[in-house]
């Protein structure tokens, strides 16, 4: 198994090799990058046995045997920018791996390589996912990117048809999703443990800030008369911290902030920001986005300046499958790994699939708990402990179709 723990690893580098922008990895929704990679992670599905086809979100879908899928492993394959290795990625080559060592016994098994979860191309995450559950709607496929292209051209430009979004929903025989993928933060490393199952996902609120004034000269304005929409997001940007830094387990982060025109000698007359709100308790986290829009309100009144915004996503605080997640608890420590469960601050397609279909994480640990960076790395002891566990739930799951293990 550790052969097949070193592939996986192996891959995992090999795809970060493929990148939208160089000496990085940066993959987008449906970007000449994806198409790269997953027309790779389809050669490696094939190895393993599987049918493949990308459909209308792009997701690449590896399935073993005729007989439709009764459970799906899967994560995706998009990337944050200059991201590391294995983020997303871990799971869908995990994944596959686990199906090529199940050999005939990986019948009814799909492998779902998402398009889309990150969100960076239209602050909208979780689009391959929502496709499979069914809920990319209209609205959805209208946003637009910075440039002004809708989800819908793009799926359009892909060569995909957005009108075949029903052929990409799971089928009502998958009893089970799960998701292994990267901690990402610190708590395994600290704990000194290989794995965690997941117990709920934190719920998160994702906002486009644009703070309107009015441009003018920098030498001639004087500061009375002046309404400098960055100076109002400036004030308004400290108070997030302040506010999250008052609230235990709350995570509020301003990510991307420009100003226009964005020179030096020019008071600037917009600003445009970007707000993510984390809790796991969603009351916590809906009371903190009231008052940080409210304070935006403030700061803007004070220099004349009006603040609009726009929420591109509102996403609940999930539950993961009880008696899912015991069961892969279980198989974890039949393999001699101890993997209590961890609430998870990053946000994953399992809490898009969770309503619909039962589903659980597996956490692997996250050396230096580095990770939306080039020094995201996973130990090899760590990648053989998830694919043993991984291979041991699923034989848990469905004795009669999973059958004996090929190591
Ligand atoms: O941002 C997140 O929580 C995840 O990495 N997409
Ligand atoms: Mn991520
Ligand atoms: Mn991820």
């Amino acid at each position: 198994m550790t052969e097949r723990a070193e592939r996986v690893i192996a891959r995992c580098r090999e795809l970060a090799r493929i990148s939208d922008v160089e000496r990085e990895t940066t993959r987008t929704f449906l970007s000449a990058a994806m198409r790269r990679a997953n027309v790779l992670v389809a050669t490696w599905m094939e190895d393993a046995g599987m049918k493949t086809r990308v459909d209308a979100a792009g997701n690449l879908r590896g399935v073993r045997g005729d007989g439709p899928a009764h459970v799906v492993l899967g994560s995706h394959l998009d990337t944050v920018v200059n991201a590391g290795a294995f983020d997303g990625v871990l799971g869908v080559v995990l994944g596959i791996e686990a199906v090529h060592a199940l050999g005939a016994q990986g019948l009814g098994i799909e492998v779902i390589a998402f398009s889309e979860e990150e969100g960076v191309r239209f602050d909208a995450p979780f689009l391959g996912s929502r496709a499979v559950v069914g809920t990319l709607d209209e609205a959805t496929l209208g946003l637009k990117d910075k440039a002004g292209v809708s989800i819908g051209e793009t799926i359009a430009e892909y060569g995909l048809q957005a009108g075949d979004l029903q052929h990409a929903q799971l089928d009502a025989s998958v009893k089970a999703y799960l998701e292994v993928h990267i901690e990402q933060g610190p708590v395994l490393e600290a704990e000194g443990r290989a794995l965690a199952v997941v117990s709920a996902i934190a719920g998160q609120t994702r906002v486009r800030m644009r703070f309107t004034g009015q441009a003018n000269h920098a030498g001639t304005t004087p500061m009375r008369l002046r309404r400098d929409a960055l100076a109002a997001a400036a004030e308004w940007i400290s108070g997030v911290e302040a506010w999250a830094n008052g609230h235990a387990g709350l995570v509020a982060t301003v990510g991307f902030i420009a100003a226009e025109p964005g020179v030096g000698n020019v008071v600037p007359g917009v600003a445009t920001a970007s707000l993510d709100v984390r809790h796991a308790r969603d009351e916590v986290r809906l009371t903190a986005v009231r008052g940080l829009l409210e304070a935006a309100d403030a700061a803007g009144e004070k220099r004349s300046v009006s603040v609009s915004h726009e929420r591109t996503m509102e996403q609940p605080a999930v539950a993961m499958d009880a008696g899912l997640t015991q069961m892969l608890e279980e198989s974890a420590a039949a393999c001699g790994y101890p993997a209590t469960p961890l609430v998870s601050g990053a946000g994953h397609d399992a809490m898009v699939i969770a309503p619909h279909v039962p589903s659980a994480m597996l956490f692997v640990r996250t050396p230096g708990g580095v990770s939306h960076h080039p020094d995201e790395n996973v130990k090899l002891e760590d990648v053989e402990a998830a694919l043993r566990t991984t291979m041991e739930f699923l034989r848990r799951l469905n004795p009669g179709a999973l059958g004996g293990v090929h190591a």
